[in-house]
Formats: C-alpha cells, structure tokens, sequence
C-alpha cells in the first residue's frame, strides 16, 4: 500500500543548477576530520525548517495517510498523541517532502567536500522526542550501516532548538578513528584483519553499564560535546565516531529532527537487504557524482544524479539503474518506532522490503 494523502510539495528548495552553491572551506574540511563531525550553521532556510516542522506535525497528528501510522482516537490528550512515536524510518520511500530533503543540494554540497565527490543517499529517520521521550546509548553507524570501504556519515538536521535539556545529540571527537566494535554476531563484518578487536555488548543501551562500547569512550575523559544546535542547523558526523543521545527531560520542548544517512556511491553496501546478504546498492539513491555500482532512483523525482539526462553523468559512464525507489511499496519498510530506544538497526528493514522496491520496476 501507498501514502495516499500528501500535502502538495511547497518547493521551498532551490534546485536549480543556476543556485549558489554551498562550499565548504578547508578549515571546515579539517575540523570535520579531527573532531569526527562538523556543524554548519544554518545550512537549511527558515521556510524550509517549517517545512519539515509541518511535516512532523503531520506525521505526528495523522494528518498524512501512512500505512502503520495510526491517526491518534478522537479525544487524545495532546501530550499523549506527541509521545506515541519516537522516531520514523525510511519515509523518503513514500512521502515527497522526505525525499526533497535527503536530497537537499546545499546538504549534498557538504557531503560532496567531506565523503564525495560520489554520493549515495541511503536512509532518512524522523526524530519526534518529544517530553520524556528516550536517548540513545553510545554507538556507531558504520556497525549499523556497514559500507565497504567505510564511508558513512550521518547527517542530523535540528528541526527544533536542540539542547541538553531535551536530548541533543553527543558526540566524542576523537573516536572517529577508532575501528568498528563488533558484538558477538557481528565479529568480521566490519574489520576482518584486526586480531584483537573488542567484542561489544548492548551497543545503543542508555546503560552505560550494559552497553560496553563505554569502556571505549572512557578513553576520551572530558571530551564528549553536546552538539547544541538552532533550527536549520545541520551536524555532519562520520560513521566511526562514538555518540549518544539523552532523554528529552524538558517539560514542553520537543526535539524533532530530520537524521538521513549517505555514504559514497562507490562503496558497495548490502544494507537495506534485509539481512539476507545481498548486493543493496540499486536500493540507495545516487544523489551526486557517479558510480560504476547499481543505484537506485528518486521515487518523486526530486533532482540529483539519479535522474541527469543521459549523458551527463559525472564519469562518463553508464548508469545501471536496476530500482525505481519504492514505487509500489507496500511500506513495511518503514517503521515507526515507539518510546523505547529501539535502535538504528537494519534489522528492521522488513524481509519482502527488498522485493517491494524491485516490484516498484526500473
Ligand atoms: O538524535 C538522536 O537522539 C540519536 C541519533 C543518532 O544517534 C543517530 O542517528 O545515529
């Protein structure tokens, strides 16, 4: 089944080839690599933060018809109806206004300096962490969305002020260059080669007794920073580095934000296969530059390289699109996760996820 109610795309964004670019400066550049994330002020627009604050809203209110997110019982308190979701996977694959900011061209721009000059978007989340709603516990996203070579990074888009107060995100610099800790079912998925890697336990727990990778980040005393963020503030942070997030312990503030994931498009990557240990690089968008893996395309159209005219791709090459993004789905991709910290995890890519993309052709 497909959403089937969307709000009419108010095309905040600049796609045009004719806008200004976004350019990252060296200092930039060095400081995303000896800290293991970057904030760039501001990257998002005023309107385009409604945007998605409306969006949220939507998500939140039942006013977007999305399979398996229930519309709140007449009557529902507000605060109630606000705490039902933690946060949303996946809606790039069914809702346009998604996919349009995956597919940002001032975010693209950034990840174009820090992981490109090819580009492959592979995954959007959105935060609603409203009052009392749940952190995350130490953990990295390269264990989660493992590329081959590794080269992942989040993007988190603050929708609302983000502070300590109501679970900003944190992050250890320096940990970027720490290796991928596996846990036990996962040993060789990421390093292979290294003899005396640590075997992990409760990656993601907020219990910092549980969840061992905060031996890990013992080893950097005082380091951690609170990635405080404005609206329209974007933190750009690479697969690698150690991060958490709190609970939302303000009375009234919630804590929305836009979090997508990309990786180059060289990279090859069986994420998004739903566990079954297959090639799922047609299952990502290729949103700059080229590629000589499979890719697939924006189901809404948004622009970037997936959809150039023919002839113009970056390489010289031709593309191999084998997968029109979800066009067909039947949604079980996406998954609304309720208040518990349930984790970034592929596992929760459905099992017939992989065939709903095929059947979407292309
Ligand atoms: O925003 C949060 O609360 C956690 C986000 C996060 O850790 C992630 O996306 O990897």
């Amino acid at each position: 089944m497909v959403a089937t109610r969307q709000r009419p795309a108010r095309i905040a964004t600049d796609f045009s080839a004719a806008r200004e670019r976004y350019r990252v400066s060296v200092e930039e550049y060095r400081r995303f690599n000896a800290q293991g994330f970057l904030i760039v002020r501001g990257l998002l627009a005023p309107d385009e933060v409604a945007e998605l604050r409306e969006h949220g809203e939507d998500l939140v209110f039942g006013r977007v018809d999305v399979p398996g997110l229930e519309p709140p019982a007449p009557g529902t308190p507000i605060e109630e109806i606000e705490r039902r979701y933690l946060r949303i996977h996946m809606l790039h694959r069914h809702l346009e206004v998604e996919e349009r900011y995956l597919l940002h061209p001032r975010v693209l721009d950034v990840l174009e300096a820090l992981i490109g000059p090819d580009v492959m978007a592979m995954q959007t989340m959105y935060f609603v962490k409203a009052p009392g709603g749940a952190g995350q516990g130490y953990h990295q996203d390269s264990y989660y969305i493992p590329t081959y070579p590794d080269s992942l990074c989040g993007v988190w888009l603050a929708v609302d002020p983000a502070d300590e107060e109501n679970g900003c995100l944190w992050l250890t610099p320096g940990s970027q260059h720490e290796p991928i800790y596996p846990t036990a079912d996962r040993v060789g998925q990421n390093h292979a080669n290294l003899h005396d890697l640590t075997v992990v336990e409760n990656v993601s727990d907020m219990d910092t007794e549980a969840n061992t990778l905060s031996r890990i980040a013992a080893a950097y005393p005082g380091k951690e920073v609170p990635a405080v963020a404005r609206p329209g503030d974007a933190v750009f942070f690479g697969g690698h580095i150690l991060h958490r997030s709190h609970p939302n312990r303000s009375a009234h503030r919630s804590r929305r934000a836009l979090v997508c994931h990309y990786a180059s498009a060289r990279s090859f990557t069986m994420w998004g296969s739903a566990g079954r240990r297959e090639p799922g690089n047609h299952l990502h968008i290729l949103a700059r530059g080229g590629t000589h893996l499979p890719f697939g395309r924006p189901r809404f159209e948004t622009p970037c390289a997936a959809n150039r005219p023919p002839g113009e791709e970056a390489d010289g090459g031709e593309p191999m699109p084998l997968a029109m993004m979800a066009g067909g789905a039947d949604m079980e991709d996406m998954v609304a996760a309720p208040q518990d910290p349930e984790r970034n995890d592929p596992t929760m890519m459905r099992a017939h996820d992989h065939d709903a993309v095929h059947a979407g052709g292309g």
